[in-house]
C-alpha cells in the first residue's frame, strides 16, 4: 500500500518554501490544499508539516488522549515575545498551569459581567466619534476595529486607556506588534543560519519587542503607583495565589502575560468584526435580518448583557464569519507517542500536525457544496447541534483552547449590535474585492465603510 502523503514537489534544500508567498502564507496554503487535498505534507528547512483540512482528521487529532498542542516553529519564534505566557507556553511548563488557574475565573460569568461596562465605554467612544464625523467620512474597517479592540482589552484587563479614538495615528504598540509578528512568521519558515544573516531585521525585531515590553512595564508601574480595587486581569496577576502551588506569578511572567493579552486580546477580535462587516455589506438579507432582531430586542435602549443573550442571529453572523475567515487561522498538535494517523500514516511526537481552519471550515462533507457561501442559518440551533464533532474550531481545542473566547464573543456581539442599532452602514466601494492581510492573524485590507445615523434614534 502507498502510505506517502500528497505533497507539492519540493525544491532542493528549500523544500516547499518557494510554494509559499511570505506575505500571504495562509492563502498560499489554502490554494495548495485545494489542489492536494485534506491531508497534505509540506517540507520546510525546519522540518515537515502535515496540513489537516477535513472534519474527519480534525476530529481524530482533537482527541486529547492521543494529541496535544504543539509549540511549532512559528510559536517558538513567538516565544521571543510571549515567553512562557499562556499562548506560547509548552504544555508541561509549570507557569502555564499556574497562570491558567489564576486567570480562568476572570473569563467566567462574574468576570465577564465586570468587563461589560468598560466594553460599553470604548464602543460608545467609537460610535460617538463616527457620528460626529458624519455620513461622508470614509472609515477603514480594520483600522477602526483595531483601535476599538486594543482599547477594550487594555481597559477591561488593565484599567488602562490607550485613547485610540482621541489620536490620529494608531498607538505605536500596534506597529511594533504587527512588524514583530510578521518577522516571527518569516523566521519560522527559514533555516536558522539565514535568520542569523538578517541583521537589520533582527535589530528591528529587538526594537519592536522592547517597545512591547515597555508598554506592559509602564502599565504595571502605573498600577503599583495607583492601586485600584477590582479583580481585573492585572490585579489577579499581581496579587492572586495559585491554589495548587500556593505561588504567585513572577514579574517576568506577568510581563509575558501582559504582552500576550494585549496582542491575543485584540488582533483576532478586530479581524472578526471587520470580516463580519464585510459579509453583512455583501449579504443585504443577513444585514436586514440582524438589524431587525437588534431593533426588536434592544429598541433604543442602552445595551445590557441580557439583550446580548437574546441576539442569537447576531451571534450566528459572528460564528459564520469565523467559519469562513477564522482570524487565528491554524493551530498545531502532535501525538503523545508514535501512532498512525487515519489508521495508516505514521506520525511521531516530533511531527507538526496543523489544523488548517479556513479549509477545515469548508469541508464539503460537513458544509455542503455551498461551503464558500456566507449563510448564518447554518448555525440555527438545531442545525448547529447536528454538526459532527470538531467541525468548527476557530478557538482551538481542549485545555489549550482560547481562554478569551467568551470575552471576544461578548465584545463582538456588543459592538456589532450597537453598530446596527445606531447606523445604516454601506461599503464605499460596493464592488470591493476582498483582500486579506496576514500577520499570523487575518484581516480585510482596504475595506472602507460609511455610516449614517438612523432616524429611529432619540
Ligand atoms: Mn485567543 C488561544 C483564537 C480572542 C487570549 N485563541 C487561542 C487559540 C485560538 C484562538 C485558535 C489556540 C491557539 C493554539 O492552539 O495554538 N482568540 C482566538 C480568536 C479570537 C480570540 C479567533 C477572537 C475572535 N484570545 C482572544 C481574546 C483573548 C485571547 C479576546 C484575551 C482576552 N487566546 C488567548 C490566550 C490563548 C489563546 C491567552 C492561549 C490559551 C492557552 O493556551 O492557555
Amino acid at each position: 500500500t502507498d502510505i506517502s502523503i500528497p505533497q507539492p514537489k519540493p525544491a532542493p534544500w528549500l523544500g516547499n518554501l518557494p510554494d509559499i508567498d511570505p506575505q500571504t502564507p495562509i492563502q498560499s496554503m489554502m490554494q495548495l490544499v485545494r489542489e492536494y487535498g485534506p491531508l497534505m505534507r509540506l517540507d520546510f528547512p525546519v522540518g515537515r508539516v502535515l496540513m489537516l483540512s477535513s472534519q474527519a482528521l480534525a476530529n481524530e487529532v482533537c482527541d486529547e488522549s492521543r494529541f496535544a498542542k504543539k509549540v511549532h516553529a512559528s510559536l517558538q519564534q513567538l516565544r521571543a515575545i510571549g515567553g512562557d505566557g499562556l499562548f506560547t507556553a509548552y504544555n508541561d511548563e509549570p507557569n502555564w498551569g499556574k497562570a491558567h488557574r489564576i486567570l480562568m475565573p476572570a473569563f467566567g460569568p462574574m468576570g465577564l459581567r465586570d468587563m461589560f461596562e468598560p466594553m460599553l465605554d470604548i464602543a460608545e467612544q467609537m460610535l460617538t466619534r463616527w457620528e460626529r464625523f458624519g455620513a461622508h467620512v470614509e472609515l477603514d474597517a480594520a483600522e477602526q476595529m483595531t483601535r476599538l479592540t486594543l482599547d477594550t482589552i487594555a481597559l477591561c484587563g488593565f484599567d488602562y486607556r490607550f485613547n485610540s479614538f482621541y489620536r490620529d495615528d494608531l498607538h505605536p504598540f500596534v506597529d511594533a506588534m504587527m512588524s514583530s509578528l510578521t518577522e516571527a512568521g518569516i523566521r519560522s519558515r527559514r533555516p536558522p543560519f539565514i535568520n542569523k544573516l538578517r541583521k537589520k531585521a533582527a535589530r528591528q525585531f529587538d526594537k519592536d519587542t522592547e517597545l512591547l515590553y515597555g508598554v506592559s512595564d509602564q502599565l504595571i508601574a502605573e498600577r503599583r503607583k495607583r492601586p485600584v480595587d477590582k479583580p481585573d486581569l492585572l490585579n489577579r496577576m499581581l496579587e492572586a495565589v495559585d491554589p495548587v502551588t500556593g505561588e504567585r506569578l513572577s514579574d517576568e511572567n506577568i510581563r509575558y502575560q501582559m504582552v500576550t493579552f494585549l496582542i491575543a486580546g485584540h488582533e483576532t477580535t478586530s479581524g472578526l468584526l471587520s470580516f463580519a462587516l464585510y459579509f453583512l455589506l455583501n449579504n443585504p438579507e443577513a444585514l436586514r435580518k440582524a438589524q431587525a432582531q437588534v431593533d426588536a430586542v434592544m429598541g433604543e435602549s442602552i445595551p445590557t448583557l441580557d439583550h446580548l443573550s437574546r441576539l442569537r442571529h447576531v451571534e450566528q453572523i459572528l460564528m459564520e464569519t469565523l467559519r469562513l475567515w477564522p482570524t487565528a487561522p491554524a493551530f498545531a498538535v502532535s501525538p503523545h507517542e508514535d501512532t498512525l494517523l487515519a489508521g495508516k500514516y505514521p506520525v511521531t511526537p516530533r511531527d507538526v500536525l496543523m489544523v488548517m481552519l479556513p479549509m477545515l471550515h469548508r469541508d464539503p462533507a460537513v458544509w455542503g457544496d455551498d461551503a464558500d457561501a456566507f449563510r448564518p442559518e447554518r448555525f440555527d440551533p438545531e442545525l448547529e447541534k447536528a454538526l459532527p464533532p470538531n467541525a468548527w474550531k476557530p478557538f482551538g481545542n481542549g485545555m489549550r483552547a482560547c481562554i478569551g473566547r467568551p470575552f471576544a464573543m461578548q465584545e463582538a456581539m456588543l459592538v456589532l449590535s450597537m453598530l446596527l442599532q445606531r447606523f445604516d452602514i454601506e461599503a464605499v466601494d460596493p464592488n470591493y474585492p476582498l483582500q486579506i492581510k496576514e500577520t499570523l492573524t487575518l484581516k480585510p485590507e482596504g475595506f472602507q465603510i460609511r455610516v449614517r445615523r438612523r432616524n429611529n434614534q432619540p
